[in-house]
This record gives C-alpha cells, sequence and structure tokens, in this order.
C-alpha cells in the first residue's frame, strides 16, 4: 500500500498524502516545451514515451505521493470515433455527435485505440517509486455527453433548448458510456494504475431534478463496478453545492474532492465517513505567500483527525507558479 492508498481505504489519518489536479501541465516549463513540439495534442497523449515522461515531471520536482496520467477525459469520445481538436485559449472542439455511427462502436476497437494509454501507464508503473501511487481516471458519463453533444452555452452555463432537445439521446448515451468507461478503467488498472479518479466536472449543469438519473447513477454504477475489482475510487462531482451529501450517500465511493465552493468544516461534519481530497481554490496560489499558507493551515487543520489528501478544488491553472507550489508541497510534508 501507498500512503494515498492507504488513507483511500484504511481512513488512516496519520499522514496528510498530496498530490495535484493538472499536476502534468502547462505550468510547467518542461511541459510547455514538449508541447510546443506537438502541436495535436490527442497524438501527443497518444505518445506513450513522452506521455509517461510528462506523467513524471512533477514528480521529479515535487515530492508529492502520485502521479496521474497523462491523457484526457475525451481521449473516450475520440476511441468512440468523434474527432477531437484542442485549439489555442478555446478549449475542446468535437466533431457533432452521431448516434448511429456512436452504437456502432464495439469495446475490442475501443481498446484497441487506447491501447498507447495503457503501454504509458506500464512504462510509467516501472519508473516510477513503489511508495507512490499511480492514478488513472475517467470524465463520468454526463461530463462526456456536455462534450460529445456540445451542452454548453458560453463558459459554465447549460444550453437548456439543446438538452431538452437531444434529451432521449443523451439518456441511451450515458446508459451506453458506462460500459466502455468501465472496459477504459480496468485496462488502466491491470497495466499497472492503483486508483481511479472520476471526474463530473460539469455535474453542477445537471438541472437538479435530473441530478438522481444524469450524475448518481452513472458514477454509483462505475463505482459499484471498481469495488467489485477492488479499484479504489476517487469521485468529484464538480458544483453541486450540498448535494455532495446525496452524492456521497447514493454512490458511496472511497473518496471524495471537494471543490472550493464547498467550506470543508461543513464537509468534514457532512461527510463524516469518507475520505476527503482537495478543496482549497486553485485561484489562492497567486496570492502573497503568508496568505496561501493561511489557507493551507486551514484545510491541513480542519481535516487534522479525518482521512485527508491535499490537493486542489480544481486543476492548476497556467499561470501558476512552480516555485509557490514547491512551498506548498514542503508545507504540506512537513505538517504534523
Ligand atoms: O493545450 C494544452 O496544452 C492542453 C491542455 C490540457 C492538458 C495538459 C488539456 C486540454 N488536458 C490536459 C491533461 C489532462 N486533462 C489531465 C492530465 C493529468 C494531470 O496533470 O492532471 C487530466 C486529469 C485531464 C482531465 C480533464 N480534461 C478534465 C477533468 C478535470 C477538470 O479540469 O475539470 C476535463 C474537463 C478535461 C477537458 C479538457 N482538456 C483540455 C482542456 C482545455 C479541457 C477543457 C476544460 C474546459 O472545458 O474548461
Amino acid at each position: 500500500m501507498t500512503r494515498l492508498t492507504n488513507c483511500i481505504l484504511k481512513k488512516d489519518h496519520s499522514c496528510v498524502p498530496i498530490w495535484f489536479m493538472r499536476q502534468a501541465g502547462r505550468y510547467l516549463p518542461e511541459f510547455r516545451k514538449i508541447r510546443s513540439k506537438n502541436k495535436d495534442f490527442i497524438k501527443l497523449c497518444l505518445n506513450s514515451n513522452l506521455s509517461s515522461k510528462i506523467t513524471l515531471q512533477p514528480l521529479s520536482r515535487f515530492n508529492l505521493d502520485a502521479a496521474i496520467i497523462f491523457s484526457d477525459i475525451l481521449m473516450v469520445p475520440y476511441a468512440l470515433g468523434q474527432k477531437v481538436e484542442f485549439k489555442k485559449n478555446k478549449g475542446p472542439d468535437l466533431s457533432s455527435f452521431d448516434l448511429k455511427h456512436f452504437l456502432k462502436n464495439d469495446k475490442k476497437k475501443f481498446i484497441y485505440k487506447l491501447n498507447p494509454v495503457y503501454e504509458a501507464i506500464k512504462l510509467t508503473r516501472k519508473k516510477l517509486n513503489k511508495s507512490k501511487s499511480l492514478i488513472s481516471f475517467i470524465g463520468a458519463p454526463w461530463t462526456l455527453a456536455v462534450y460529445m453533444f456540445g451542452l454548453k452555452k458560453g463558459k459554465d452555463q447549460i444550453n437548456k433548448d439543446k438538452f431538452k432537445k437531444k434529451e432521449k439521446e443523451i439518456k441511451i448515451v450515458l446508459e451506453t458510456l458506462i460500459d466502455y468507461l468501465c472496459a477504459h478503467i480496468i485496462n488502466q488498472h491491470k497495466a499497472g494504475a492503483d486508483v481511479v479518479q472520476i471526474f463530473d466536472s460539469w455535474a453542477g449543469l445537471v438541472p437538479k431534478n435530473k441530478l438522481f438519473n444524469y450524475c448518481y447513477e452513472p458514477n454509483r454504477k462505475i463505482v459499484d463496478f471498481c469495488k467489485k475489482k477492488k479499484i479504489p475510487t476517487i469521485c468529484f462531482p464538480r458544483g453541486i453545492k450540498t448535494n455532495y451529501k446525496n452524492f456521497a450517500e447514493k454512490v458511496n465511493p472511497d473518496c471524495l474532492n471537494l471543490d472550493y465552493n464547498i467550506d470543508p468544516v461543513w464537509a468534514k461534519n457532512n461527510l463524516k465517513n469518507f475520505c476527503l481530497q482537495g478543496g482549497m481554490n486553485p485561484r489562492i496560489l497567486f496570492k502573497k505567500e503568508v496568505e496561501i499558507f493561511k489557507e493551507v493551515d486551514k484545510y491541513l487543520n480542519v481535516f487534522k483527525n479525518h482521512p485527508y489528501i491535499f490537493n486542489l478544488g480544481h486543476g492548476l491553472l497556467p499561470k501558476t507558479n512552480p516555485h509557490i507550489l514547491q512551498k506548498v508541497v514542503k508545507r504540506v510534508n512537513s505538517f504534523k
């Protein structure tokens, strides 16, 4: 067991493991260097050697407890036949969704297309110290559907008309995705990943009366599958506010990642039986050092006697200073 799996599974709170969402990414100059020579992001994710190298970059800088495989949640729509492009300053761009095409997919081909991800995990596991976890991940069905159907309006709103118009198709897709996602999880696990994080980054866009069907149920089915396979799960239903409590009860994952709108004291009192992770606003890292440490200490002290993994309430932002991050890691590592 690693410090991370000990905390997640055994609810050991004698130490605070630490890693960051998006720890391998644009805030690191060594990543930007590789990225500038690899313009096609999907191809970069499918380059097992480079993917493994990028995965390990943050671990050679910081004393982290886990590496997270360098890939993307949108590799799944890609492997299911949708064209996925990442345009500078615009975010991901997917070709229009075609249900007939989508339903013609089969698992064998899907896994074949994602094989470079599994190879990257194997390579990384060989190089990674045994005391460290290797985290695999997927996007939850709803969050993938948001991208596959282009359901977002502006930065963080749902296009209600489109949602209503496509609701029947969305239901079919959510159900179908579960199977593919479980296959992706098990293959990542067999390749050497010891934990899975399930990103429901757009759970906050699910209409309130549909949370059960669109968020809790798909997550629960995937978590149940992982339990059968003994794969520890971290769920991240971002943006659902106090429904975190309902989510926790219905889905019952091993660990929950808090977003930065969740009050940590509320979380500690209302999510008692769960290992908790993250919470701090990534924007805090742009403040002065005293203010950053004050906020870091707040999370450490609130969760002092609770199984807690230090992380953030969303991914690291591209403008984050790696030297500041180094100081945060040292502070968390030396907390007793
Ligand atoms: O242009 C670039 O250089 C690409 C930037 C980038 C990177 C570094 C993207 C595009 N994805 C990634 C890697 C990535 N994505 C990881 C790697 C491991 C890590 O260091 O954490 C992970 C875990 C993800 C997961 C991911 N991708 C999520 C879930 C987490 C979250 O941030 O909410 C989501 C929603 C995506 C979609 C995505 N990929 C990339 C972008 C710009 C986006 C869109 C985000 C949005 O719509 O706001």
